[in-house]
C-alpha cells in the first residue's frame, strides 16, 4: 500500500491521518479475538472493573497472530512511506480504557521522529470516547504548544469544556478503521465508556548518527515494557522474534541491541533468529 503525496501532505500538514476500513470485518474478528487473549492472559484484564485504565505493555507481541500486523502491506505501505522503510517497531500499549484522556502528546520531538498506529476495537463517536486530536500540535512552534496553556484547564480559562476547544477534530471510528497520528500531535478522548479497547504499534525512525541513537535510547527509555513495569526480559517477546520472518527483522533489531545498553539490568540476552 503506497501513500498519496495528498496524504504525506496532510499529516506533515495536521500531525495525524485516518484509514477507514483498512482492515476486513473478518480481520478485525481474530484481531478482537487476538486482543482480548492477550489483555486477558497475559495482562490483568480479566480483573478490569472499570474503575481505572486497564493497561499492558507490550500488546501485539504476545501472539504470534497480532505480530503478523508488523508484516502486513497496508502497515508496513503506511509506515515506510512517513518513516522511511527501515522503521523501527518501538512497542505499543493495550487497553481497557475507562473515562476521559485529556489532552496531552506522546513527545517533544523537534522533527518527525515516532508515530502510534491506534487501533480501536469498538465502534467510537464523538460523545462515546473516540480519538480526538489538535491538528497542527505536532509542530513545536504551533499555537497549540507555544501558548502555554493548559488546555485541559479550558473550562477555568475558556468558559468551555475540553472537548469543545475550537479546532480540534474528532476522530470516529469503527473497528478496521486505522488512525496514525505523530508523538509530538495532542490528542484526547472525551465521554467513552469504562471498557474502551483500543491497541496501539508505536514506530519511530531508524537511528543512524549519534544524535539519532541517542534518540532512539530515550525512546527505548520512556517507552519499552520496563518503562511500563513490565518485564519481559528485552525490547520484546520471544514470540514476535522467533516467528520473524527477516523483513520483519529489519524492524527489531535496532531497538533489540540498544535495549540491552539502556536496560542492561532488565536484557536477558538472546540473538536474534537467524534467516
Ligand atoms: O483513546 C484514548 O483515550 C487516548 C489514547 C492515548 O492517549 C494514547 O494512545 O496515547
Amino acid at each position: 500500500m503506497q501513500l498519496s503525496d495528498k496524504q504525506l501532505s496532510f499529516f506533515d500538514t495536521f500531525g495525524y491521518l485516518g484509514f477507514p476500513k483498512l482492515f476486513t470485518s473478518q480481520e478485525v474478528s481474530w484481531i478482537i479475538e487476538e486482543f482480548e487473549m492477550v489483555i486477558h492472559t497475559c495482562g490483568n484484564g480479566k480483573n478490569h472493573d472499570g474503575s481505572a485504565r486497564t493497561m499492558i505493555v507490550p500488546t501485539i507481541d504476545h501472539s504470534s497472530k497480532l505480530s503478523t500486523l508488523l508484516d502486513d502491506s497496508r502497515i508496513l505501505g503506511i509506515a515506510s512511506a512517513i518513516l522511511g522503510d527501515d522503521f523501527n517497531y518501538g512497542s505499543g500499549d493495550g487497553n481497557y480504557y475507562s473515562g476521559d484522556t485529556g489532552w496531552h502528546p506522546d513527545g517533544g520531538y523537534p522533527e518527525l521522529f515516532a508515530i502510534k498506529l491506534a487501533f480501536y476495537l469498538d465502534s467510537l463517536k464523538s460523545d462515546t470516547g473516540c480519538l480526538r486530536v489538535l491538528p497542527g500540535s505536532h509542530r513545536l512552534d504551533s499555537y497549540w504548544r507555544t501558548s502555554n496553556l493548559d488546555w485541559n484547564q479550558s473550562q477555568d480559562l475558556l468558559g468551555i469544556l475540553p472537548a469543545e476547544i475550537p479546532g480540534n477534530v474528532a476522530l470516529e471510528t469503527n473497528p478496521g478503521d486505522l488512525v496514525v497520528f505523530d508523538h509530538n500531535t495532542f490528542h484526547s478522548a472525551f465521554g467513552g465508556s469504562s471498557r474502551r479497547r483500543m491497541f496501539t504499534i508505536n514506530l519511530h525512525k531508524h537511528g543512524k548518527t549519534e544524535e539519532e541513537l541517542a534518540r532512539v535510547d530515550g525512546y527505548i527509555k520512556h517507552h519499552c515494557p520496563v518503562a511500563h513495569g513490565f518485564k519481559i526480559g528485552g525490547m520484546y517477546t520471544d514470540i514476535i522474534l522467533d516467528t520473524a520472518t527477516p523483513e520483519r527483522l529489519r524492524h527489531l533489531e535496532q531497538c533489540h541491541e540498544r535495549h540491552a545498553l539502556v536496560h542492561p539490568n532488565d536484557t536477558i540476552i538472546r540473538p536474534l533468529p537467524t534467516p
